[in-house]
């Protein structure tokens, strides 16, 4: 299904009769996706079926290398799916630079081990994760003036409806907020500049979308009366995390796009019938994508016109339909837009949202001033503020924008990016049957979920690269079992003809990315130790302090040793270790595990991290360090001896 290659042509012409796609196409989808896994992968060497990858010539592959010794032009941050986790790495080479561990435990960093990063995760009462699982769907730095800040990046987990910040100098997560009645939150975009103060030019405030809808009282008694779940769309504090408002929506959202001059944001809604079962999700010909009016929203709630619900204090506006027929009153507008959507993205140049219609072989093109105009009243009706919905092909899912006019969608059921050009579009709906919106495809392996181009999200979109993160990667690498990798496919977009340039193989499952250019980073290699209210900031005040049977032991490591040589505690004691690294050399981390007490975490230069445990397993016990460095690494121990 993949591997053919059609010609332009055809497949333009293809598509009309191809209109919606039903139940029966989708269950053949299913068949065909299986079967184009069914064949046997095992050997090394490439299948008989396999494509001709449409590569570039062999004359061109030293321009995309990044050769031994330098560096990459590009950061790619991306998420992890259900690892958890975000990955940073570099382009064109591809290069995995770093996973940074946030909704999941990871055993390099003590993630999920260490007293700190508990604390962010978020504890029961009997001190242990609340949560160890997490989905992290969409990745989006803080903005300034309409372009990356370099301060913050934000992600989502699905499954628990949390947002979490991750620190741009350091690459590490800060702060996740739990958000209330939210089960399924999907879409995340932090505002483009202040919604409400035009003069505060950076990103004060994070939209979310949840995406299934529950019952508002969720509790036990109602799983029938599918008609009265809700979902909500959050709006939280970019500075504080806490959940400032939330807009009781009828439907669902889906993902998140914000406008550039701060005033709407919006979410693509592909379950506008509240169905619990998929065939139910499916049955309109039309959904939605719902816009936020974030201004009189916030009037709304200074006005106290709003309710709580289920145990939670944050303030609950009425978002549904109902409840916002007046326009120039509305807090909300429901522009309609072809079948089951999903993936809205804003153009850089302000203008446009591009809603996918993945059941239908269109992208809706929705002018932000005519959104505008709807809440002034000046509109007739809320799909006025369509002005474009060419045939793109089968089963759009995400757009990026190149800054020259140009939009790139994923294709998942026709393993494509297509390229179309908006005015092209917005003349062809206009009635004008010389424009062929159409520009461009280019085949990729295989089926495509998120794709996004180099500042795509910014004002500054650059249109270098697209990088496509497809969902099957089947015969592309080696076989490693039956979970393959994902392929990142980088393509080049700086011409009029889309190239292929590198297969990068990318661990389950990278949902969003994003690239920003490696001058507008700014990281540091060393922390500062006064940052940390417990750092041991001298080797000579290492010891162990008793309080009852609470023990602390003072520690500090410095290559090749450890501020103390061993260290005493009694069976049955809460003991917490406080490392301080005292090393201020770049590079310089160590690390600190425990046998049988499950205790392993690094610190890295002039960093402070803590454990806490019950010393209840009597013996000797060797602490080692477990990140070589010093060629006297293996030598770098110490002992704890646990009295019987
Ligand atoms: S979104 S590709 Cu389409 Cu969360 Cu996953
Ligand atoms: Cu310190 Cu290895
Ligand atoms: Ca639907």
């Amino acid at each position: 299904m993949s591997n053919k290659k059609e010609d332009l042509s055809a497949a333009t012409v293809g598509i009309g009769r191809r209109r919606f796609i039903n139940t029966a196409a989708l269950a053949g989808l299913t068949v065909g996706v299986a079967a184009c896994n069914d064949k046997p992968a095992a050997s090394a060497a490439p299948a008989a079926s396999a494509p001709t990858p449409v590569a570039h010539a062999a004359s061109e592959v030293g321009k995309y290398e990044v050769a031994p010794g330098q560096l990459d032009e590009y950061y790619a941050f991306s998420s992890g799916g259900h690892s958890g986790n975000v990955r940073i790495y570099g382009l064109p080479s591809g290069r995995l630079f770093k996973n940074i561990p946030v909704f999941n435990t990871d055993c390099l960093v003590g993630w999920g081990i260490t007293n700190e990063s508990k604390k962010i995760i978020g504890t029961k009462p009997d001190g242990s994760l609340k949560y160890q699982t997490g989905d992290t769907h969409h990745v989006h730095p803080s903005y300034k003036d309409g372009t990356y800040d370099g301060r913050y990046i934000f992600v989502n987990d699905k499954i628990h409806g949390r947002l979490a910040r991750i620190r741009l100098d350091t690459m590490e997560t800060d702060k996740i907020t739990e958000l209330p009645l939210v089960q399924g939150f999907h879409g995340v975009f932090p505002d483009k500049r202040d919604p409400v103060d035009a003069a505060i030019n950076h990103t004060t405030r994070v939209f979310c979308g949840g995406e299934f809808s529950i019952p508002l009282d969720n509790n036990g008694k109602n799983m029938d009366a599918t008609a009265d779940y809700r979902s909500v769309f959050s709006c939280v504090d970019a500075e504080t995390m806490e959940v400032r408002w939330q807009v009781l929506i009828d439907g669902n959202c889906d993902l998140v796009a914000t406008s550039y001059d701060g005033k709407l944001a919006c979410s693509n809604q592909y379950n506008t019938e509240n169905g619990a079962h998929y065939e139910d999700m499916m049955s309109a010909e039309r959904d939605a994508c719902i816009f936020f009016n974030v201004a009189r929203i916030e009037e709304a709630v200074k006005a106290g016109k709003f309710k709580t619900y289920g145990g939670s204090k944050v303030p609950v506006v009425d978002g549904t339909k109902a409840g916002n027929a007046d326009p120039k009153t509305a807090l909300v507008c429901y522009v309609p837009v072809s079948k089951n959507p999903h993936g809205v993205n804003a153009s850089p140049d302000g203008k446009y949202y591009a809603c996918s219609g993945k059941l239908s072989p269109t992208a809706t093109l929705i002018e932000h001033a005519l959104v505008l105009k709807w809440f002034d009243g000046e509109l007739k009706t809320e799909r006025d503020a369509v002005v474009a919905e060419p045939e793109i092909g089968l089963g759009p899912l995400h757009t990026g924008f190149d800054g020259r006019g140009n939009a790139y969608t994923t294709l998942f059921l026709d393993s494509q990016i297509v390229k179309w050009n908006v005015e092209a579009a917005i003349k062809s709906y206009a009635g004008d049957k010389t424009a062929k919106p159409v520009v461009d495809r280019l085949d990729v392996m295989y089926q495509p979920g998120h794709g996004f181009t180099s500042m795509g999200e910014t004002k500054d979109a650059d249109g270098k690269y697209f990088l496509s993160d497809n969902k099957f990667s089947k015969d592309r690498f080696l076989p490693v079992g039956p979970l393959h990798p994902e392929t990142a496919q980088l393509i080049d977009i700086s011409g009029d003809k889309m190239k292929l340039v590198a297969d990068h193989s990318v661990w389950s499952e990278p949902h969003d990315s994003i690239i920003i250019p490696r001058n507008l980073i700014r990281t540091r290699q060393v922390y500062d130790i006064n940052e940390f209210p417990n750092a041991v900031k001298d080797a000579k005040d290492c010891r162990v302090e008793r309080k009852g049977k609470k023990v602390t032991v003072y520690l500090t490591s410095q290559a090749p040793t450890f501020g103390l040589r061993e260290w005493t505690v009694k069976r049955g004691d809460e003991v917490t270790i406080i490392l301080t690294n005292l090393d201020k050399v770049e590079d310089l981390t160590h690390g600190l595990a425990i046998p049988k007490y499950d205790i392993n975490f690094i610190v890295n230069p002039q960093e402070t991290k803590s454990v806490t445990f019950i010393a209840d397993k009597p013996g000797v016990y060797w602490a080692y360090c477990t990140n070589f460095c010093h060629a006297l690494h293996l030598e770098m121990r110490s002992r704890m001896l646990v009295e019987a």
